[in-house]
C-alpha cells in the first residue's frame, strides 16, 4: 500500500495557556515532565514565552502571552487554556502541505526553512477543527533541543521517582470534539490519507448512555490516532455539548498518554494533586467484569483502589483512567492508558466512563 501522506508520529501538543510559567511547573511536578527548551523576551521572542517539556517521546509546548492584545492572549480569553496545535512530525513538510492544500485544506503557514547552528527544520501548517491547527515539522536535519529560536533549559524540579522512571512514555491519541464528526472524519481521510479504525460509538450506544458519537481516524502506521466526537441527543445533556459551549467551539478534548506502569503513574499524579474520575465499586465487583477481562497484570483490587478501568478485545487488553478537567473550564482532560496488545479505546468501559462524566456534569449543574 502506498502512503501518500507519510508521518513519523506526533511532534508536539501545543497549549495556549494564561500562565505558561506556572503550567510548566504543573506538568513538571504532577506529570513528571522534563523542561528542555524555552523561548521568551530574553531570547528574541518579545510577545510570547514558550516552555517545552518532554516525557519519553511525548512533547508538550506551553505558550503564554507576555502582552495584551496578542492572538495568543485572545485565544486564551476566548477558549481558556487549551490545545492550539497538534503538531505532526513528517519526513517532508513541503510535500505534506502541498498534498493537503491540493485536497482542499486551508493553509496557515507556507512551508519554510528555519535554521540555527544545530541544523535546519522545515515547517508548514494547516487549519483543522475550530481554531486548532496541524503544524507539519520535518526535523530530520536538526540536532537542536527543539526548534531554532528556542534555547536549552534546565529541569524545573528533580525527576519524580528514579525507581519508576518516567511518569509516562508517549502520546497515544488526541481527541477532538466537533459539531459534525463525519465532516472531520472525511477531512482526515481526504486531506491526510488517514483511515477509520474499527472502534466507534454509533447512535445505538449514543441514545442508550453516551450522549456522543465517535469515530477514530489514524495514519497508515497508527502512530497518529485522532478520535473525533460529536454530541448526540441522549437522555441527558451531552458532555460534548458542554465542551463546545464552554470552549467556544470545536477543539481538543483529551490527550491520552501511554504508560507502561499505570499504577505508578496514577499514584504519582494523585499524590501530586491531580484528580481522577471515580469508578463505583460495583464496576469491579461485577462477576461479569472478571469473566470479561480474564487475567491482567494488576490485581483487580489494585485497580479498584485507584479507579483504573480495564477492557479486553480480540487482540489483548488495556488499562485506562481519566482525569477530571485540568483547566478552569469543563473542557480539556487527560487519559492514561497502558496497552497490552489491544488497539482499542476502551469500548467495554464506555458505559462506566460516561456515567462517571455525567456525575461530574451534575455537580457542575450542566447536565
Ligand atoms: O478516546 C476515546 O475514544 C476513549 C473514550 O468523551 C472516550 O478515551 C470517548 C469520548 C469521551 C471520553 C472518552
Ligand atoms: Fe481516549
Amino acid at each position: 500500500m502506498s502512503d501518500n501522506f507519510p508521518v513519523n508520529g506526533m511532534d508536539a501538543v501545543v497549549f495556549a495557556v494564561g500562565n505558561a510559567k506556572q503550567a510548566a511547573h504543573y506538568y513538571s511536578t504532577a506529570f513528571g515532565m522534563r523542561l528542555v527548551a524555552y523561548r521568551g523576551p530574553e531570547t528574541g521572542s518579545p510577545d510570547e514565552v514558550a516552555y517545552v517539556l518532554v516525557s519519553g517521546s511525548a512533547r508538550f509546548e506551553l505558550r503564554g502571552s507576555v502582552r495584551p492584545d496578542t492572538a495568543l492572549a485572545k485565544h486564551v480569553a476566548d477558549h481558556g487554556d487549551g490545545v492550539i496545535d497538534l503538531a505532526i512530525e513528517v519526513p517532508d513538510a513541503e510535500a505534506a502541505y502541498r498534498h493537503a492544500l491540493e485536497r482542499g485544506a486551508t493553509g496557515l503557514v507556507e512551508p519554510h526553512v528555519v535554521e540555527d547552528d544545530h541544523g535546519k527544520v522545515t515547517i508548514s501548517a494547516i487549519a483543522t477543527y475550530g481554531e486548532t491547527r496541524h503544524t507539519f515539522v520535518d526535523r530530520s536535519t536538526y540536532e537542536g533541543v527543539y526548534l531554532p529560536g528556542y534555547v536549552p533549559a534546565q529541569p524545573i524540579v528533580d525527576a519524580p521517582d528514579a525507581k519508576h522512571g518516567r511518569v509516562f512514555q508517549a502520546i497515544d491519541h488526541c481527541v477532538g470534539n466537533v459539531e459534525r464528526m463525519d465532516e472531520w472524519v472525511d477531512f482526515y481521510e481526504r486531506i491526510m490519507g488517514f483511515t477509520k479504525m474499527a472502534e466507534f460509538i454509533g447512535d445505538d450506544i449514543a441514545t442508550e448512555y453516551s450522549a456522543l458519537m465517535s469515530k477514530v481516524v489514524a495514519d497508515g502506521t497508527r502512530k497518529v490516532k485522532f478520535p473525533l466526537n460529536e454530541p448526540a441527543e441522549g437522555k441527558k445533556k451531552s458532555q460534548i455539548e458542554e465542551y463546545l459551549e464552554f470552549y467556544g467551539g470545536a477543539g481538543v478534548q483529551h490527550i491520552a498518554l501511554a504508560t507502561n506502569d499505570i499504577v505508578a503513574t496514577v499514584d504519582h499524579m494523585r499524590k501530586s494533586g491531580v484528580e481522577f474520575l471515580a469508578t463505583p465499586d460495583s464496576y469491579y465487583d461485577d462477576p461479569e467484569l472478571r469473566e470479561r477481562i480474564g487475567t491482567v497484570r494488576v490485581p483487580v483490587e489494585e485497580l479498584k483502589k485507584r479507579s483504573i478501568l480495564v477492557d479486553r478485545d480480540e487482540d489483548g487488553y488495556l488499562l485506562q483512567i481519566f482525569t477530571k478537567p485540568v483547566v478552569d473550564r469543563p473542557t480539556v482532560f487527560f487519559e492514561l492508558i497502558e496497552r497490552h496488545g489491544s488497539l482499542g479505546f476502551g469500548k467495554g468501559n464506555f458505559k462506566a466512563l460516561f456515567e462517571a462524566i455525567e456525575r461530574e456534569q451534575a455537580l457542575r449543574g450542566t447536565l
